[in-house]
């Protein structure tokens, strides 16, 4: 027994030894984690970056590209050959054609690998010669994200979260209707339980129509080969004081756990544990535009999902988590086109105090974090006009809908946050004193030089500080 104890001390310190002298040798992979809603703009981000790191003309704040360091950057096969490939190619053609379109939300995982080559400056150079830093990238549906919250969850306590919030939701009231249909402690009906799980999927999707951003489990919305399955057939179900063997209780309580097994798990253990740098993408100007209870629901799901990021919340986190850290997060309000740059400071501070709690109770210990408002795809241009005497900044674009040009003001957002994040707070149905408007403006037809990615705004010092250091 000792001697095999001995034998492993060496056989792990010889492994150790290794990999230590392998490291300086194998290429240094930096993997970007794109964490985002629904609709917060994750796929637009990660072609728009990719885009302008190959072509990195508008990259001015990003140091090493501009000062030549990145002597080169090209696409890679990626690590992982049965994820699917991120279609960036199609993506940013449709993008940027002729009549340009936004891409359609995602439905499935792909990854994309981007290699830039680094001829570091100044003394380092001496030392190292040139240099290759792979980013690893993926694109996932922003509906799972929300599962991640389920990861610390019972059924019992998942259930009462729900049941707690949704009565003022769409699609709501027949979820209940049909859950007072039933009787949790009785035995399992397969038609009773496909029912609930059909009735609280449809309350789902109404839900997330309606701009709420606090819909899970994220497969019920869109469940792609688990359509159907018994993992997806569920509910959330009030208390009951016993529940016996083979009642609905016991099987949904199952039946959810398995879940969170099967689905969240893996999800979560392939393609975020394993993050060094994160971007937090939120769309902040939609949330206002859809009122307080919008704001809050962002507000709270985003404190549930950056909690999957805390090591030490439970024994299967930690496990996988390790000792690992994220070590630099950037938080940023995406769509900023939708302003005046005069504004942004205002989008900028509402999106950290917005945040402020999910940073908090993930206390990402040691990271560096940070929040700016960008824009990956620029579709409008800055003008003044006046209005009722008044001078307004305006931003001028092409709509989606009617296809013309339009001068659009999204109105005054305060200097103080808690303007906006109080009266969220405490339940209001609207805002007392403003009023908040989006547009779907149409991604704007450029001719890009040979040199240039696709405009945007601050998408250079978005890289700079999630990148820049290892460049
Ligand atoms: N004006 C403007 N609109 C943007 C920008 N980025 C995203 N959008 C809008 O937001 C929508 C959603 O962007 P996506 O990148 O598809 O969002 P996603 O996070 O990938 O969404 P899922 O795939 O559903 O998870 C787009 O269709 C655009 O309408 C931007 O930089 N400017
Ligand atoms: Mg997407």
């Amino acid at each position: 027994m000792a001697l095999t104890n001995i034998g492993d001390g060496i056989a792990r310190s010889v492994e150790t030894v290794t990999e230590a002298l392998a490291a300086p040798f194998s290429d240094p992979v930096i993997r970007l984690g794109v964490t985002g809603l629904s609709r917060a703009g994750k796929t637009v981000f990660i072609t728009s970056l990719v885009a302008n790191l190959l072509n990195r003309g508008r990259m001015p704040q990003l140091l090493a590209a501009a000062n030549g360091s990145i002597t080169a950057a090209y696409l890679q096969p990626q690590p992982d050959d049965t994820v699917p490939r991120f279609p960036y190619e199609d993506h940013l053609a449709q993008m940027t054609q002729d009549a340009p379109e936004w891409p359609e939300g995602t439905r499935r995982i792909s990854e994309l690998r981007l290699s830039l080559k680094c001829q570091p400056a100044g003394l380092l150079a001496v030392f190292t010669g040139p240099l290759t830093i792979h980013i690893d990238i993926i694109d996932y549906p922003g509906e799972w994200l929300l599962d991640l919250a389920l990861i610390g969850k019972t059924f019992e306590q998942w259930s009462e979260g729900v049941l707690s919030r949704i009565d003022a939701r769409p699609g709501a009231a027949e979820f209940r209707a049909a859950l007072n249909d039933v009787d949790p402690a009785a035995p399992l009906d397969e038609t009773v339980a496909r029912g609930l799980a059909a009735s609280f999927t449809s309350h789902l999707h109404a839900s997330r129509d309606a701009g709420y951003s606090d819909c899970s489990p994220g497969r019920m919305l869109l469940p792609g080969d688990l359509e159907g399955s018994p993992v997806l057939t569920f509910a959330p179900l009030p208390p009951v004081t016993k529940a016996a063997r083979g009642s609905l209780w016991r099987e949904f309580e199952r039946r959810f756990d398995s879940y969170k097994r099967q689905v969240v798990g893996p999800f979560f253990r392939d393609h975020f544990a394993k993050i060094d740098r994160q971007v937090v993408l939120v769309d902040v100007l939609g949330a206002i535009h859809a009122g307080p209870r919008a704001v809050e629901d962002l507000r709270h799901a985003m404190a549930e999902i950056l909690s999957a990021f805390r090591p030490g919340r439970n024994a299967w986190l930690t496990r996988i988590l390790g000792g690992r850290r994220v070590e630099k997060i950037l938080f940023a309000a995406t769509k900023a086109d939708h302003l005046h740059h005069r504004q942004h400071p205002q989008l900028t501070a509402i999106t950290e105090a917005l945040l402020r709690d999910a940073r908090d109770r993930a206390t990402f210990a040691g990271a560096e974090t940070a929040a700016m408002s960008i824009a990956s795809l620029r579709t409008t241009v800055e003008d003044e006009i006046t209005h009722d005497g008044e001078r307004l900044d305006v931003v001028r674009g092409r709509l989606v809908k009617t296809g013309k040009v339009a001068a659009f003001y999204a109105g005054a957002l305060p200097a103080d946050p808690a303007r906006i994040l109080s009266p969220a707070r405490t339940g209001a149905e609207r805002w007392l004193d403003a009023d908040y408007n989006v547009m779907d403006f149409a991604p704007a037809a450029v001719t890009l030089r040979p040199e240039d990615g696709p405009p945007h705004i601050r998408l250079d010092k978005a890289a700079q500080f999630l990148l820049g250091d290892r460049l």
